[in-house]
């Protein structure tokens, strides 16, 4: 029978807060096990978006990886919406039906405990752990923590440690500023995570004459004709000002919009030399039209070329063409940055769709692809499967 300790939480990032926690939970409990449980969706929360459950969960597993008794468990990002922790934990159990749970909570969570969704199921899975805030002498919580014991009739284990009181929002808006600052608060390998995906740029020091968009027009500028890379930049400053309406990343958006058609002005040969190179193959729609292409082929470049490592970037460039359907919030942007931004020659119906944008993604995404799919059929073009199925997607979508 194994002690297990269990920590949940948004992560964004993981913290040397939530380290101590985990570390001084297993000696003082004497743990065989704590696995991380980073969670889905969080509580969502207002006027910021969160990093996606990717980042979270590859900040966790490489703050982890140097721990053997640490693991990282998908269980919450794989069940996906919001999970409840009394269902989390009912289903370790299945899965580990001989061992013991302890719930490892920050003492902010001990106080709101009784307002979480069935709390005596919880008690019942496990055995809660907690720091004391502000010590021992501390009434109110000490109060609390009574209180619980009494209620659900199970001891409280409460470690020795004083709370790290580490702010994650702190360290968002800080990373480009206070370097050293900040690195002091996170594992070593947590700090190069964040560095190497770019990952709260938006939230520090935005600047579209950053050095990296500076490298990255002057590539372009000689891959693209000049109208095109006009469009690039309307496109880029479009989806960063789509992502100040709907809470996405400004700078993640900027960059997606930066290199969504990075490929766009290669030839048809070499367009079909780089998606063989890619891998990819090709659907009727592409054999017809390898123009098509070059919404994978630029993922592809902007990967190989452009040595972006951003999956959520590179796959918002692969679908800006067709679409599809299911798209996240930066994939939408990007797709509906390409058809509204200002320089795009006025359509029919384009005012109505650009009003649209900044109110409302799914009904844009309807709009935009009914005109693409009625110019298409137009033309006699040969249609994408995926624009068709993109179509339907957000037709539904809007309807319910
Ligand atoms: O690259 P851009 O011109 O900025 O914009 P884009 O990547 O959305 O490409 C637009 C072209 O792609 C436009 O001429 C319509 C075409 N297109 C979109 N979906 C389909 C399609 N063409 C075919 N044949 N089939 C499709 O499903
Ligand atoms: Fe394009
Ligand atoms: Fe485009």
């Amino acid at each position: 029978m194994a002690k297990i300790g269990v920590i949940g939480g948004t992560f964004d990032p993981i913290h040397n807060g939530h380290m101590a926690l985990a570390e001084c939970a297993k000696n003082e409990l004497s743990l065989d096990l704590v696995l991380f449980i980073p969670n889905h969706s969080p509580w969502m929360k207002k006027y910021r978006s969160v990093s996606s459950a990717n980042s979270r969960l590859g900040m966790v597993e490489s703050a982890v990886s140097s721990h053997p008794d640490f693991q990282v468990s998908t269980i919450e990002i794989e069940a996906g919406g919001e999970s409840y922790t009394y269902q989390t934990l009912e289903s370790l159990r299945k899965t580990y039906p001989a061992d013991d749970f302890y719930l490892i909570l920050g003492s902010d969570a001990i106080l709101q405990f009784s307002q979480w969704k069935h709390p005596e199921r919880i008690m019942e899975s496990a055995t809660l752990v907690t720091v004391c805030r502000g010590g021992y002498d501390d009434e109110a919580f000490m109060d609390a923590v009574t209180s619980l014991e009494e209620q659900f009739g199970k001891k409280i284990e409460l470690l020795s440690m004083e709370p790290l009181e580490i702010s994650s929002t702190y360290i968002r808006s800080r990373c480009y500023l206070d370097e050293d600052k900040v690195a002091a608060l996170l594992p070593e390998a947590v700090y190069s995570y964040i560095r190497a995906h770019g990952l709260y740029r938006a939230e520090t020091d935005f600047k579209t004459d950053d050095k990296i968009f500076e490298k990255i027009k002057d590539r372009l500028k000689k891959d693209l004709s000049d109208k095109r890379y006009t469009h690039t930049l309307g496109v880029a400053y479009t989806a960063s000002c789509l992502a100040m309406a709907h809470g996405e990343s400004r700078y993640t958006a900027y960059l997606a919009g930066l290199l969504h058609d990075c490929a766009k002005c290669f030839s048809v040969e070499e367009k079909l030399k780089l998606a063989k190179k890619a891998g990819l193959t090709l659907n009727e729609a592409q054999k017809e039209n390898p123009d098509l292409l070059h919404a994978e082929i630029g993922s592809y470049v902007a990967k190989e070329t452009y040595g972006i490592t951003s999956e959520e970037v590179l796959d918002a460039i692969a679908c800006h063409t067709t679409g599809k359907p299911g798209m996240n919030t930066l994939e939408q942007i990007v797709f509906i940055a390409d058809y509204i931004e200002p320089n795009r020659k006025i359509l029919e119906g384009l005012p109505e769709i650009r009003y649209t944008a900044f109110r409302d993604l799914d009904k844009t995404c309807v709009m935009i692809l009914e005109h693409t799919l009625d110019y298409l059929k137009a033309k006699g073009a040969c249609i994408d499967r995926t624009t068709e199925e993109t179509y339907l997607y957000y037709k539904r979508k809007a309807e319910t």
